[in-house]
């Protein structure tokens, strides 16, 4: 033990916490860079407790790469809890010891403790990594060291970002800057973002990263990328973390000087191998190509009159078992008129069986598109051959950017827990794939654009890592982790984060209604658009609304897209009088006086809902109000002035979307409601041509 420093620090740690008392709040300032990797220090008890053990050992025989970067993050993080006791030795203090193999499986760990020593174990390279983050997770909540026993392995293999980076530096949807991907100055530059980056996802479990846009560019296949690709996939690859890229269904024609891309033309093959091969030649474990073909006007084997199967092949067998092709199910039609809801389905079920083993097909939450609330996809279950992925998007593109809180992780376990009524939940069918969330991350200070979005990159990963986690627990531990373990400040805070979603669906589409987001940035409210070119990017053709009713029918009377769930499921939606509220308009064109369940009729219930989802935000800007004692000055600012942005357009959304129906159905408004502020020329007149992300 080094008495006089301890001493010194003892004292030094004494006049911070006094100062932190008189001040109220926590003296150090914060800019949400360290994100839930902060490692606040212990006190009391939970420090006394760390303080008995004297280092972290590594066994010999498991030292690899990654194992020492996981002892290196362990003793980082332990100092950080440490504190100003940090660098006090304990002689014959217990010990925490790194024992894993180096294989090449899931990643699957133990933390096993006693009074001597913490014990990590594991079979993997990752083992030891995964198990640290554990260790640390509960250690930064203050969990006793000694009662820390983990055994976890992830319940699906592949736990992936997506960035819809483009090589400029531009992110599409992206609300917190800039790309963290510096192409122009890689490979020379390699920013320590990047190092930090793929700490945090390590942290939580993500183990794959497709580092650029969908809608993608084909510079990424060229040769003058590879050596950029190799320098990311380098520093990626000890946190246990691989590399994929989108690849463009084109580029044979656009750079490969061929006049086709048909993917059964030999010369097209030949060409999408000798890519992979010269991809894989730098960079071995590169994980494979993300494809969007043949949706919203990307290129794709229809084009050639091939399906997408052909397509998806074609590229699976250049890649062969070295790596997998990731085919998007994001399709509707630009000539088809039937309801985009069933699209994705009515191409790709009877495609069911024909993809290669390496293929696995990826599909977004819902039929329609990132809304705040759908039913999950009718394709999970409905493909039992084929490998199905869950995209969800992390990035609120139609929740109200990064300035508003909205916690997705409910949105996410609704999702995950739905059953398909065709064996199993959606979690159950994405198990032997995984998940794909399209990321938040910018170059923002904080990462995200918003404190709180933080944490949905963070339940991202720890729900594909175990989707049986509910929204409150993982909440919960983020909240200890980033601001406070203070068990007042987690009841408030974690209340707020709950209610977060059902806020924003209530104030922004209420009842089952969908896209109502004014065109092209998708912020605020555009119930009115019905001009743009195509059908389906209009909201009104999401909500139907007239002076007669309002709503999507999809039953059998309309679309009928309601006889792609299993009968069992379709079953409680048919009849809306039997209909969650929740996906009311989503299957059900109703009058506007149609009773309720609640008893009211709808019209009145609708703007019960909007009412309730203002007063929600304006209750979380009130809970944090709170909690200011808490939290850092800077975070608590930062949050304060979004919850003010957000109150006041939660108000945009219910006064907007109200004074439209109004406009439609010459309705007045029950007896006791606000009228909107403005007129609806003026909410009409509304223009952002500065939204970030469009
Ligand atoms: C939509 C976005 C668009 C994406 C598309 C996709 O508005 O920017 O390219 O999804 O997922 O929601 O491909």
């Amino acid at each position: 033990m080094m008495i006089g420093r301890g001493l010194v620090n003892r004292c030094a740690a004494l006049a911070v916490l006094f100062l932190a008392f008189v001040a109220g709040g926590p003296a150090r300032a914060e800019d949400g860079y360290a994100l839930w990797l902060r490692h606040a220090p212990l006190e009391g008890e939970a420090l006394e407790r760390l303080r008995r053990f004297s280092g972290v050992v590594i066994e010999e025989e498991a030292s690899t790469e990654t194992s020492r970067l996981a002892a290196a993050e362990l003793d980082r993080g332990l100092k950080l809890l440490l504190g100003v006791y940090a660098d006090e030795i304990v002689v014959d203090g217990s010990v925490i010891r790194l024992d894993c193999k180096a294989g090449d499986g899931d990643g699957r760990f133990t933390v096993a403790s006693d009074e001597d020593e913490i014990r990590i174990s594991g079979p993997d390279k990752t083992s030891c990594l995964y198990g640290v983050y554990g260790l640390l997770r509960e250690l930064s909540q203050g969990k006793d060291p000694l009662s820390v026993n983990l055994d976890e392995k992830p319940a699906m293999p592949l736990r992936m970002l997506n960035h819809w980076d483009n090589p400029d530096g531009h992110v599409e949807r992206g609300y917190s800057g800039r790309s963290i991907f510096d192409w122009w100055r890689l490979p020379e530059h390699l920013d320590q973002r990047l190092i930090d980056y793929a700490r945090a996802n390590a942290s939580i479990g993500i183990n794959g990263t497709v580092v650029n846009n969908v809608n993608a560019s084909p510079l990424f296949l060229t040769d003058r990328y590879i050596p950029k690709l190799k320098r990311v996939a380098d520093a990626l690859r000890p946190y246990g973390i691989k590399l994929y890229i989108s690849a463009r269904f084109s580029a044979p024609h656009e750079i490969g000087g061929l006049d086709t891309a048909d993917p059964l033309d030999p010369r097209v093959q030949a060409w999408w191998k000798e890519r992979a091969d010269a991809l894989y030649a730098a960079i071995p474990d590169f994980g494979g190509f993300l494809v969007k073909a043949n949706s919203e006007g990307q290129p794709g084997p229809q084009d050639y009159g091939r399906t997408h199967a052909d397509g998806a092949n074609m590229m699976a067998r250049a890649i062969g078992d070295r790596g997998t092709v990731i085919w998007r199910a994001f399709v509707y039609s630009e000539v088809d008129a039937t309801d985009r809801a069933k699209q994705a389905y009515a191409e790709f079920v009877p495609l069911d069986g024909k993809f290669d083993e390496n293929v696995i097909v990826q599909v977004k939450n819902g039929a329609i598109d990132f809304q705040p609330r759908e039913p999950f996809h009718p394709l999970f279950g409905a493909m039992p051959h084929t490998r199905l992925m869950l995209e969800p998007q992390i990035t609120k593109e139609y929740l109200g950017f990064s300035t508003h809180l909205v916690f997705l992780a409910p949105m996410w376990e609704e999702v995950l827990r739905a059953d398909t009524g065709r064996g199993g939940t959606v979690a159950q069918v994405i198990a032997p794939a995984g998940m794909a969330g399209v990321a938040n991350i910018g170059s923002d200070r904080n990462w995200s654009g918003s404190h709180f979005d933080q944490a949905n990159w963070y339940a991202f990963g720890r729900l594909a890592w175990d989707p049986g986690l509910t929204s409150e627990a993982i909440a919960r531990e983020w909240a200890a982790q980033t601001f406070s373990r203070e068990p007042a400040f987690l009841d408030a805070v974690v209340s707020m984060m709950l209610a977060s979603r059902q806020a924003a669906v209530d104030y922004m589409t209420p009842l089952g209604l969908t896209h109502q987001m004014d065109t092209g940035h998708h912020y605020g409210p555009g119930p009115w658009v019905a001009d743009l070119a195509r059908p389906e990017w209009n909201p009104m053709y999401y909500s139907r609304a007239d002076k007669g009713g309002i709503g999507f029918d999809r039953t059998a009377s309309g679309s009928n897209a309601l006889s792609q769930y299993a009968p069992s499921v379709a079953a409680q939606w048919n009849d809306p009088r039997k209909t969650d509220p929740e996906y009311l308009l989503w299957f059900h064109h109703l009058p506007w006086d149609f009773p309720m369940q609640s008893g009211k009729p709808l019209w009145n219930e609708l703007i019960a809902r909007y009412d309730h989802g203002v007063a929600e935000v304006d209750r979380m800007a009130g809970t944090w109000a709170s909690l200011e004692p808490y939290v850092d000055d800077q975070r608590f600012a930062d949050v304060a002035d979004f919850l003010r942005i957000q109150q006041q357009e939660a108000r945009w959304w219910r006064d907007a979307s109200i004074a439209y129906w109004q406009s439609l159905n010459g309705l007045g408004l029950p007896e006791g409601t606000c009228p909107p502020e403005h007129s609806l020329d003026y909410y009409r007149s509304l223009t952002f041509p500065e939204a970030p992300g469009n």
